[in-house]
């Protein structure tokens, strides 16, 4: 694909054109582009250009609501080829997922759903202003194996720690991995507030689930029930 269409895609998202985002991903489809190409190189940079004007106060809000539109116009038509990839594929365990309490910011999150989805982990996304007591609440209901909590404000960072602490609570802690992510979100975040794995973006989230699955069945063989 031509980096004039990566950067059409880019622009569609920086102008909140639906319209445009959605034919634009058709397209990619059609010509047999990889969906996660495509929203790699074409749509996520269009919402890092949004975030950093935004910052800078040459977009408002309206703009980014927009923007947001169009992101979720083009993942209409991405998701399910994305989720294509993950048929057949055995069960790799039970993920609960959610945006932490405060914050509505989803596109990431879903991303991360979805990719986990395409390679075999049972997703729950329980949405956004989601609190640490009803991942815990889930976690125990579905029997999770990992909580996966978004955070994209640097207030609402905070209350992933309060998801590691309801977990605790619940006593669940022991049996659940958590791993946390979100564009302020860091490794060393993550050690701080007790997580167990902090993933920059939704292919490294998966191998972080990969690898947080394989300790969790080498400590249920080193300790037996
Ligand atoms: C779109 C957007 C919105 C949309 C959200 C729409 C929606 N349905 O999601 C709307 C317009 C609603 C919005 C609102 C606000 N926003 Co806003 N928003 C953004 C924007 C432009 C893009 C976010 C996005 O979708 N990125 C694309 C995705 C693909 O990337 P991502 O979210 O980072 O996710 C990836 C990784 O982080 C990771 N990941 C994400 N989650 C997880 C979870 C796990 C478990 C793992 C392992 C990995 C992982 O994988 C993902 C995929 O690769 C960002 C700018 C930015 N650069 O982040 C600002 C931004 C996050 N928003 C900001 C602000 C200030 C706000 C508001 C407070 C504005 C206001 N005045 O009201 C409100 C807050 C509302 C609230 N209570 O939550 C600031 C935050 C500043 C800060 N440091 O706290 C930013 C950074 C913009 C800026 N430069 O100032 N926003």
């Amino acid at each position: 694909m031509s980096d004039d269409t990566f950067s059409a895609m880019r622009q569609s998202i920086i102008d909140g054109a639906p319209d445009t985002a959605s034919a634009l991903a058709r397209q990619a489809v059609a010509a047999g582009i990889a969906p996660l190409e495509a929203i790699n190189h074409g749509f996520v940079p269009g919402m890092h250009a949004v975030g950093e004007q935004f910052g800078q106060g040459k977009m408002f809000l309206p703009d980014m609501m927009a923007s947001a539109e169009a992101m979720r116009a083009a993942m209409a038509v991405l998701d399910p080829e994305l989720k294509k990839l993950g048929t057949e594929r055995p069960m790799a365990g039970v993920v609960i997922l959610g945006t932490t309490q405060g914050d509505i910011h989803e596109i990431g999150k879903m991303l991360v759903g979805t990719l986990l989805s395409a390679h075999g982990f049972r997703v729950h996304d329980l949405g956004v202003d989601v609190t640490g007591e009803q991942f815990a609440a889930k976690a125990r209901e579905l029997n999770a194996d990992i909580v996966g909590v978004s955070a994209l404000l640097t207030t609402t960072m905070r209350n992933q720690r309060g998801v590691v602490e309801a977990l605790e609570k619940a006593g669940l802690r022991s049996q659940v991995q958590v791993m946390v992510g979100g564009a302020p979100v860091t490794r060393k975040w993550a050690e701080e507030i007790g997580a167990d794995g902090y993933a920059k973006d939704a292919m490294s989230a998966v191998a972080l689930a990969r690898s947080l699955m394989e300790q969790k069945t080498r400590s249920a063989v080193a300790e037996p029930v």
